[in-house]
């Protein structure tokens, strides 16, 4: 069988990464329709050596769609996904719009392909620092259990998208030229204050919340619970950005239920993981870094050590390309399960 599937947001950066993997998958497409705002309206894509020229979105766009891979942002995603549902398509939604909703499964393959059968029309695809960090921990809960979570990320600065690019490379140049670092963007396009990302580190990503935390990372908490079905589970998250483009690390301490495990223990459930690479050796300085792990689809993982303190706790470090299992690779892989299990 074949289907015809719709991109949402084809120009963005989400949205071209999908476009590639469709096709390096060989996914099986009848018929591509490659959507985007009016402004992006009218440019042309090349999809398995056929030009296709990108249409505006409208509630009418999903007559005859199958599948819909949403990447345009929560506004479109709230505004169209569900009339896209109406036409009979099933959405997966790359946007933290429907993330939270009960009837909304939100799905790691890896982690919670199960919940793929509840799904009402919408499937939601988590935050990108969520994926990689739940990726890495399933197999150690499975294994062991997990009695706690606290993280802290690296985060890349294409989670904020490009034109947040654009300015760290702007920075970059003005620095080197010894000229004042101009800051419009970051941390967060639209709020009062902004400041150099470049030769800096930022400790908000996303809005603050009535609790102190930031929006980010309150989605690492609840999405976690949420996907691992673990509601009462302790999960804390600093994130911070950092000035490199691609690809979040995360320096991520667990304590799991067992005492008298040790880190071959962990090493060896998570090389048998799906869609994980251990490069965990301090002999041969072996561990992942944002740059090894870019534009691949896998969740690295290293530096596993057993807490000095806690005989249940234990410190990992976890790298993953953000706009690959973050956002495309996961989002074109749910589309793959729900046609692996008749989800359509
Ligand atoms: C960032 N994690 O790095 C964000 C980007 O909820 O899908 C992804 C936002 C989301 O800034």
């Amino acid at each position: 069988t074949i289907y015809n599937v719709a991109v949402v947001g084809a120009t963005g950066a989400v949205g071209q990464k999908i476009i590639k993997i469709l096709e390096d998958k060989k996914f099986p497409v009848d018929k591509l329709k490659l959507l985007s705002s009016k402004r992006s309206a009218g440019k042309k894509v090349f999809f398995d050596n056929k030009e296709i020229i990108v249409e505006e979105a409208t509630p009418d766009s999903f007559a005859e769609v199958d599948i819909a891979l949403f990447s345009a942002g929560g506004s479109v995603s709230k505004k169209l996904a569900p009339e896209a549902v109406k036409h009979g398509t099933v959405v997966v939604d790359n946007t933290s719009a429907f993330r939270m909703d009960e009837d909304v499964p939100l799905v790691v393959p890896e982690v919670n392909e199960t919940d793929l059968k509840l799904h009402n029309g919408i499937i939601a695809n988590p935050n990108c620092s969520t994926i990689q960090m739940v990726a890495a921990l399933k197999p150690i809960q499975q294994a062991f259990g997990l009695r706690r979570i606290i993280v802290s990320t690296y985060q890349a600065v294409s989670g904020s998208g490009l034109q947040a690019c654009e300015e760290l490379e702007k920075q970059t140049k003005q620095f080197m030229e010894n000229q004042e670092m101009t800051a419009e963007i970051l941390p967060v396009k639209g709020e009062q204050n902004h400041y150099p990302i470049a030769f800096n580190a930022l400790p908000q990503i996303d809005v603050f919340q009535e609790n102190g935390y930031t929006f980010e990372e309150m989605k690492m908490i609840n999405e976690t619970k949420k996907i691992m079905h673990a509601p009462e589970l302790p999960v804390a998250a600093t994130c911070v950005r950092l000035p490199f483009f691609k690809s979040h690390a995360e320096s991520v301490y667990v304590e799991v239920d067992k005492e008298d495990i040790e880190v071959a223990d962990l090493w060896r459930v998570l090389e048998n993981a799906d869609g994980i690479v251990l490069e965990d050796d301090p002999g041969t300085q072996t561990y992942p870094t944002p740059l090894s792990a870019s534009d691949k689809e896998d969740v690295f993982v290293g530096r596993v050590r057993k807490d000095l303190d806690k005989p249940n706790g234990f410190h990992l470090w976890v790298v993953s390309d953000n706009l690959m299992k973050g956002a495309a690779w996961n989002t074109v892989q749910i589309a793959e399960r729900l046609i692996k299990n008749n989800l359509l």
